[in-house]
């Protein structure tokens, strides 16, 4: 946890354009629901697609029966994904600020790649659980080399939905992948199903600007909001580029749009 790692005009800076790019959205495009709980998703083309574009998912909560919205889109949104640093020139110019790319090769990747990117919006009230994972099960490299920075725009706490990690998980080792399969669509390939020792989790509750360096096998989740307060925050993942990333990986990008580093 790196705490003050943004200023608070960057935090903010990043709040305002994740507040245009969805005014700019128009909801009828798609209603994509995003929940690590429901399969729907697994199917959804949206999704698939979103690798190299810039793609809005709604809460799991933030529909009535009927399919209308409950309330505002702007209290709607779970995320927006996954290739804002590329095509949003906000998210660019954050994203590949010399301080980041420094405390990525501090880390020890000598050639990164920015592999995906994702605004996490965790609304008041309706901010969907995001169940105990690894990243390396969504971005899967060979061998496991894979950095999530996790950046806090806002107070994250245990009431409005902080992250909460496994000390020393990183150790129990892959316990599934996220691929796509023959019919399109895709599905967890298991590897152990033994059950995350969930009473170790302890929560990150972190302020405004800090960081979060997450390891790509560190297992973590966050619980629902149910609190009035947002708890938005950015995530950027950075693999080194001599890893091996499989076809059959979820998250795919068109050959027109390679991944590239913090140039
Ligand atoms: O921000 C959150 O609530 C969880 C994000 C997360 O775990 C992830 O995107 O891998």
């Amino acid at each position: 946890m790196l705490p003050d790692f943004v200023t608070a005009d960057a935090c903010a800076a990043l709040r305002r354009r994740a507040d245009e790019l969805v005014a700019q959205f128009d909801p009828r495009e798609t209603i994509s629901i995003f929940s690590t709980q429901e399969q729907t998703r697994t199917s959804d083309e949206y999704f698939l697609e979103s690798g190299d574009k810039i793609r809005f998912f709604f809460e799991a909560d933030a529909f009535l029966p009927d399919g209308t919205l409950k309330q505002s889109k702007e209290r709607s949104i779970n995320k927006i994904g996954h290739a804002l640093h590329d095509l949003d020139p906000v998210f660019d110019h954050f994203s590949r600020t010399p301080g980041i790319a420094q405390l990525v090769a501090d880390l020890g990747l000598p050639d990164p790649l920015l592999l995906q990117s994702m605004y996490i919006f965790k609304q008041p009230n309706i901010g969907g659980e995001v169940t105990c994972h690894q990243d390396a099960t969504f971005l899967y490299t060979e061998p496991s080399h894979v950095v999530g920075l996790w950046f806090a725009l806002e107070d994250a706490t245990t009431e409005n939905g902080c992250l909460w990690a496994i000390p020393g998980g990183q150790l129990l080792g892959l316990k599934s992948r996220f691929v796509r399969a023959d019919d399109g669509g895709t599905k967890f390939e298991v590897i152990d199903d033994a059950p995350w020792p969930t009473e170790k989790l302890q929560p990150l509750e972190v302020r405004t600007g800090s960081l979060i360096v997450l390891d790509a096998l560190l297992p973590h989740m966050s619980y629902a909001n149910r609190s009035a307060r947002s708890r938005h925050a950015y995530t950027l993942h950075v693999m080194d580029s001599a890893c091996r990333y499989p076809r059959e990986n979820w998250l795919q990008r068109a050959p027109e749009m390679p991944l590239r580093g913090f140039d």
